[in-house]
C-alpha cells in the first residue's frame, strides 16, 4: 500500500504552496493526502489531485495511519505536535525552527544531504530558514568541489518571509505611498503611512515602502538578529563545517515573495569562474543566468513561482584570494520552504 502523508497547516501561506506543488507533480508516491489545520480551518474544502479533500482539526487522533507529517506552522506548534504526530507513528518533517538545531534532529536539503533523512533517532527531520535555503543548493554544490572555508552574506528578504500578515502590509504600505511625493525632504515615508491609517505595530520594525529595513527576525545577543544566527549555525549543519565562518547580514527589502542573496564565499583553492559555472551548470536544481554582455543577471520579481535557486553575477573577487562574489534569488515560499519540505517526503517515500 501507498503512504499516506498529512500536511499540517494545509491553509497557511507555506501550506498553499505545498498543495500547489503536490498538485503539479506528474505522480505522486502517496495514497491518501491528509489535511489537517487550525481547528477554525477544519471543514475546509481543498481540492487535492482532482479530488475534493476536506481539511481535518488538528488532533492527536488526526495523525492515527499516517507516515510522514509535513508540518508549516509556527515554531511552537511544531514544537508541541510534531512529537506527538511521531508517538501516532508517522515521520514527522518540520518547516519550523523548533528543531533545527537539535543534534538529533537531522537538517537537510536533498542536494546537499540527502542521506540523513535516515539518520533521525527522535523521528523528526527539521527543514531549513528559507534564507539559508535559498543559497544551499549552489553553495552546496561549490563546497563539493572547492570546499568552503568562509562566508560573509547580505540577504534581500521578500515580506512573504513574515507571513501572511507581511504580504497584507507591503501592499498596504505600496498603496499608501502610490502617486505621492514621498522619500524625498520634505515627504516622510512614516508620516504618509499614518496618514493613511496604517497602524504603527509592523511586521517589519520600519516603513518597508520605498525602503530596505536591516533587520529581520528578532533581536539576540551583541546586536545579532535570530535570521543572521540561523544562516550561521544551519549553513554549518547542513554543509557539515562545523567551524565554517559566517557572517550575515539580512535585510528585508519592498519584494512581496523571493528572497535573494548576495554571496561572498571563500574556498580552499582557487575558483576560475568559468569552474564555478561548470558546476552550476551540472547542478540540476540551479539555473545559471549570468551574462553581463546581455545584462543576465537573476531578479527576484522573474523568480517567483520557479523551483530552482537562479545564480548570476559571478565574479572572482579582486582582493581576496579563492573568493568567489555571486546573487542568488530563489522563492522563499517554494525552495525556500514547501518545496524542499515536499522533496524531503519524496526522498523518504524512495
Ligand atoms: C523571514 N526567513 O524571511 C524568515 C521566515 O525560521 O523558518 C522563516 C523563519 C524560519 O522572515
Amino acid at each position: 500500500t501507498k503512504p499516506t502523508l498529512a500536511i499540517v497547516g494545509a491553509t497557511g501561506a507555506v501550506g498553499t504552496v505545498m498543495i500547489d506543488i503536490i498538485n503539479g507533480r506528474g505522480s505522486v508516491p502517496w495514497g491518501e493526502i491528509r489535511l489537517i489545520a487550525s481547528p477554525r480551518s477544519a471543514g475546509k474544502k481543498i481540492t487535492v489531485r482532482g479530488a475534493e479533500n476536506t481539511v481535518v482539526a488538528l488532533s492527536p487522533e488526526a495523525f492515527d495511519g499516517v507516515d510522514i507529517a509535513l508540518f508549516d506552522v509556527p515554531d511552537e506548534v511544531s514544537a508541541e505536535w510534531a512529537p506527538i504526530a511521531v508517538e501516532r507513528g508517522a515521520i514527522a518533517v518540520d518547516n519550523s525552527g523548533a528543531f533545527r538545531m537539535d543534534p538529533e534532529v537531522p537538517l537537510v536539503v536533498p542536494e546537499v544531504n540527502a542521506a540523513q533523512v535516515h539518520e533521525r533517532p527522535k523521528g523528526i527531520i527539521a527543514n531549513p530558514n528559507c534564507t539559508t535555503l535559498s543559497m544551499m543548493a549552489a553553495l552546496g554544490a561549490l563546497h563539493h568541489e572547492f570546499g568552503l572555508r568562509e562566508l560573509v552574506v547580505s540577504s534581500y528578504q521578500a515580506a512573504s518571509g513574515a507571513g501572511q500578515e507581511g504580504v497584507d502590509r507591503l501592499y498596504a504600505e505600496v498603496a499608501a505611498v502610490a502617486g505621492k511625493q514621498v522619500g524625498v525632504r520634505g515627504g516622510d515615508v512614516a508620516e504618509a503611512l499614518t496618514a493613511a491609517g496604517l497602524p504603527e505595530e509592523t511586521p517589519f520594525k520600519a516603513p518597508l515602502a520605498l525602503n530596505v529595513v536591516p533587520w529581520a527576525g528578532s533581536r539576540k545577543d551583541d546586536g545579532w538578529t535570530s535570521e543572521e544566527l540561523k544562516v550561521r549555525n544551519e549553513s554549518r549543519k547542513i554543509l557539515g563545517i562545523p567551524e565554517l565562518k559566517v557572517s550575515a547580514t539580512c535585510v528585508r527589502v519592498p519584494v512581496v515573495t523571493t528572497h535573494s542573496l548576495a554571496v561572498h564565499a571563500t574556498f580552499a583553492q582557487d575558483v576560475p569562474v568559468e569552474q564555478a559555472r561548470r558546476v552550476f551548470e551540472a547542478q540540476p536544481t540551479v539555473v545559471l543566468q549570468d551574462d553581463p554582455e546581455r545584462m543576465a543577471f537573476p531578479t527576484p520579481a522573474a523568480v517567483v513561482g520557479e523551483e530552482p535557486t537562479y545564480v548570476g553575477r559571478i565574479r572572482q573577487a579582486l582582493d581576496f584570494p579563492n573568493t568567489l562574489d555571486f546573487f542568488v534569488c530563489g522563492d522563499n515560499l517554494r525552495k525556500g520552504a514547501a518545496l524542499n519540505t515536499y522533496e524531503i517526503a519524496e526522498t523518504l517515500a524512495g
